[in-house]
């Protein structure tokens, strides 16, 4: 069984970092074309820096929890015919195990220089202007996808949707295109596909199924559904 799995900010929320549309969200006190989008870059290259470097440092205080941790032992069942997309810059997928993840949004801890073309892992602030390590120029920006720029690994996304026999949401509003979108195109594909979130998000109606609740709780419960129908 070919599985696709979405996640957002909302399977992160139990760990502690803050989601975008909640009330506390990540874009309070921020307009969002301020923040994340290439223009609000070039217009406020400090603010934007000290937006990215404040969630780059939190990911020292924070954990994975226990829906992150289920997805990753879903991978160590089912391999290759697992992937988790997630529209999440933090590491927690990645901490709890999960390899065979894209992160479509780019990463925290990842830095882009606008001089070289370099992806480099990056744990420090930008703020302060660092040279890229590859060629030295002052030019290095957050590795994370803008609104208006084109998310990453869209064909390895679009060919996992087209031959998934279930898609997954899990925490995540159903908001943002294109991942918005997957819900449809999974669907297209005679894939079934289940939303795991805390209450019923913009894209509900597109699910043949939808749990509501913690994703802490609802994950394990899923993928241990999904272990004992695929374990003889
Ligand atoms: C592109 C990275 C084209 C940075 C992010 C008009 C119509 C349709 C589309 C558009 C349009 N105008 C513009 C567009 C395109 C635009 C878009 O979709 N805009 C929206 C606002 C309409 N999209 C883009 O620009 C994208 N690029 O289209 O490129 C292109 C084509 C060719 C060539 C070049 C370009 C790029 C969008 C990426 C933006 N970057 N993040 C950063 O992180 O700072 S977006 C960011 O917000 C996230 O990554 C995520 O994608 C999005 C939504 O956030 P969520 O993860 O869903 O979080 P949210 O807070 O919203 O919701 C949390 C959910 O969890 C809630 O439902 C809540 O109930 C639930 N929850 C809370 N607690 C829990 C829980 N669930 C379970 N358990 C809990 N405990
Ligand atoms: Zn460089």
């Amino acid at each position: 069984m070919k599985v696709v799995v979405l996640t957002g900010a909302g399977i992160s929320a139990e760990s502690g970092v803050p989601t975008f549309r909640d009330a506390d969200g990540l874009w309070v006190g921020h307009r969002v074309e301020d923040v994340a989008t290439p223009e609000g870059f070039e217009a406020q290259p400090s603010l934007v820096h000290r937006f990215y470097d404040e969630r780059r440092r939190s990911l020292a205080e924070v954990e994975p929890n226990e829906a992150h941790r289920a997805l990753a032992r879903l991978e160590d069942v089912l391999g290759d015919d697992l992937l988790v997309v997630t529209q999440n810059i933090d590491d927690l997928h990645d901490r709890a195990g999960s390899t065979r993840l894209i992160h479509m949004h780019g990463e925290l801890l990842s830095a882009w220089c606008q001089g070289c073309d370099a992806h480099v892992p990056w744990t420090r602030d930008l703020g302060d202007l660092p040279p890229c390590p590859c060629c030295g120029v002052t030019a290095l920006r957050p590795d994370v996808v803008w609104f208006g720029e084109m998310p990453y690994q869209m064909e390895r996304i679009m060919g996992a949707l087209a031959g998934a026999d279930l898609f997954v949401s899990i925490g995540t509003s159903g908001a943002v295109y294109p991942a918005a979108g997957f819900v449809q195109q999974a669907m297209r594909a005679g894939a079934r596909t289940l939303e795991l979130n805390l209450e019923p998000s913009e894209g509900s109606l597109w699910f043949s199924e939808t749990r509501h609740g913690p994703a802490s709780e609802l994950v394990p419960r899923w993928v241990d559904e999904v272990l004992l129908a695929v374990t003889p």
